[in-house]
């Protein structure tokens, strides 16, 4: 199978890890932003990545969008699983993985480029990096008043994590599921930004945790 993705996006990062955790070979495809959607469009008629080709006969040609890949997954290859047997918790794991989805991965990447462009920013002050990330606030409208919103979302959505996750290991009913999937790829940009490594500590454990678990490399801040 082939990925076709951003290197550093944390949607695909989310795919990488179900890809890794199913122990499914595949390679992967960096697209360069911008010229992206000149592929993606005739393919899936989205824009966005992370997108899956199965690249089988009798398979579809493309899958769009992370939940819907691994929900692909799943079906192509049961075992192992993170489809949870109770389907009123598999339910409750969905609904978690599309509030992460929806809600806490575009908050994180607020944060994330906002840091990156101000105090993070000699992480890489390369003016390549630099425009890029400029190109990413202006592209998803990452200004002072949308970062202020996404913060406090973050604080919310990790007070809330921290009964499920700090003290158990793993989100849903305490069995690991795509909740756990999304969670330790969608708020791994954090891992870069100190005020989220000191005050949530466990925080970065779990999600160290999660790409052992799926045999992926760690994320950013997190390489051993
Ligand atoms: N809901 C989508 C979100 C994916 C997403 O936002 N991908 C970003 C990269 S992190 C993207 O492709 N942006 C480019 C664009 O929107 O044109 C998913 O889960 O796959």
């Amino acid at each position: 199978m082939k990925l076709l993705q951003f290197s550093t996006s944390h949607y695909c990062r989310k795919a990488r890890l179900a890809l890794g955790y199913k122990q499914i070979a595949y390679t992967v495809e960096n697209l360069t932003p911008g010229l992206h959607a000149l592929r993606l469009k005739p393919l899936t008629g989205l824009t966005t990545l992370p997108v899956l080709l199965p690249e089988q006969e009798g398979l579809p040609e493309a899958i769009a969008d992370s939940t819907q890949i691994l929900h692909f997954l799943q079906t192509y290859q049961p075992q192992p699983s993170y489809e949870l047997t109770d389907p009123i918790l598999q339910s409750q794991a969905c609904m978690v993985e599309d509030w992460l989805d929806e809600s806490i991965g575009v908050a994180a990447r607020f944060v994330y480029y906002q840091f990156r462009s101000r105090e993070g920013k000699q992480l890489d002050p390369s003016l390549s990096s630099q425009l890029v990330i400029q190109v990413v606030r202006w592209q998803y409208g990452i200004d002072a008043a949308a970062v202020d919103l996404a913060t406090k979302r973050l604080d919310i959505a990790l007070t809330e994590l921290a009964h499920r996750w700090h003290e158990q290991s793993y989100l849903v009913n305490n069995q690991f599921s795509v909740a756990d999937i999304a969670a330790a790829a969608l708020l791994s940009p954090l891992a870069r930004i100190p005020y989220y490594r000191q005050t949530y500590p466990w925080l970065f454990a779990r999600i160290v945790e999660v790409h052992h678990h799926c045999g992926e490399p760690l994320p950013p801040g997190l390489e051993e």
